[in-house]
């Protein structure tokens, strides 16, 4: 009891999201995908995309059965209804001996990060300039069963910012790569997927606006990961992030829009994707080259 532990959480699955919690405990957040948050703090419980990492430190309390937990609002689509679910992910049994060092003031304590606070300075200039690169997200279909169509039609009139849950297995069985594409397209040229080709001078600061169009066919949240380089996030649907981190992988839910500030920093060809493995394979992903 009272034990202090870093946990190093990392999203592995294909497609789903989790929301981690720690039974009562409090969760403090450290760190994500590249670097230490801009300032650490108090968090409910940990929301994880696939491809997404994050550091918290979890103060173990009362003696007894701790669970981490994925702790979701489940829908069921076909009703639009919600209903709580619980997934017990792992059992910690926390004895009433006291453990070694005790961390509890460092734990209270909420940390500074001066190189986050220092990086920020030298690219705020960045923050309110217009978009270099617009994406948005789509999906298209082809020569599905017309009842899957009828389904996913009549499904999509409730769609939820963030899919916790599988409320459709059947449909997803029932549609690969062959019915659907995911498509990222790049609003300028028109261009999308593996058309798409940007070019970069190594040391650009690019900004890119991502819109998740909730009126496509079926719409989905998105993980929006690049290879080789690090990003801000700079604002989410206009609000401007109150706590600055480095990542390379980011969620954007279902009729959302978000803005990254990439820094062009490692040469090299890379790809730019959605990290739901599904997605990426049904076409939603291309390459860009920074010199
Ligand atoms: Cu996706």
């Amino acid at each position: 009891t009272g034990e202090v532990v870093r946990f190093y959480i990392t999203n592995v699955a294909n497609s789903r999201t989790f929301n981690i919690t720690f039974e009562d405990t409090k969760i403090k957040l450290v760190a994500s995908d590249i670097s230490r948050y801009e300032r650490e703090d108090w968090i409910p419980s940990v929301v994880i995309a696939p491809g997404e990492r994050y550091v918290v430190d979890v103060q173990f309390g009362s003696p007894g059965n701790a669970i981490i937990a994925n702790t979701i609002q489940a829908i069921n689509h076909f009703r639009g209804e919600f209903y709580p679910r619980v997934d017990t992910l792992s059992n910690v049994t926390v004895s009433n001996q006291k453990n070694g060092e005790d961390l509890s003031g460092s734990f209270e304590l909420l940390r500074e990060n001066p190189e986050m606070a220092s990086d920020i300075e030298n690219l705020e200039l960045y923050f309110n300039e217009l978009p270099d690169y617009e994406l948005e997200t789509l999906v298209r279909a082809q020569n599905l069963p017309t009842p899957i169509v009828i389904s996913m039609e009549s499904d999509t009139l409730y769609v939820p910012p963030m899919e916790w849950n599988d409320a459709m297995p059947m449909m997803n069985w029932l549609s690969t790569a062959e019915q659907v594409t995911w498509i990222l397209k790049d609003k300028a040229s028109g261009l999308e997927n593996g058309d798409i080709r940007w070019q970069f001078e190594q040391g650009d600061i690019v900004k890119i606006r991502i819109f998740n169009s909730p009126d496509s066919f079926h719409p989905m949240n998105h993980p929006i990961h690049l290879h080789g380089q690090r990003f801000l996030v700079l604002n989410r649907d206009g609000s401007r992030n109150q706590n600055f981190v480095w990542k390379d992988t980011a969620i954007l839910p279902v009729g959302s829009t978000m803005d990254i500030l990439v820094e062009m920093s490692n040469p090299g060809e890379w790809m730019f994707h959605c990290h739901i493995a599904e997605h990426l394979h049904a076409g939603m992903s291309f390459n860009f080259v920074v010199r």
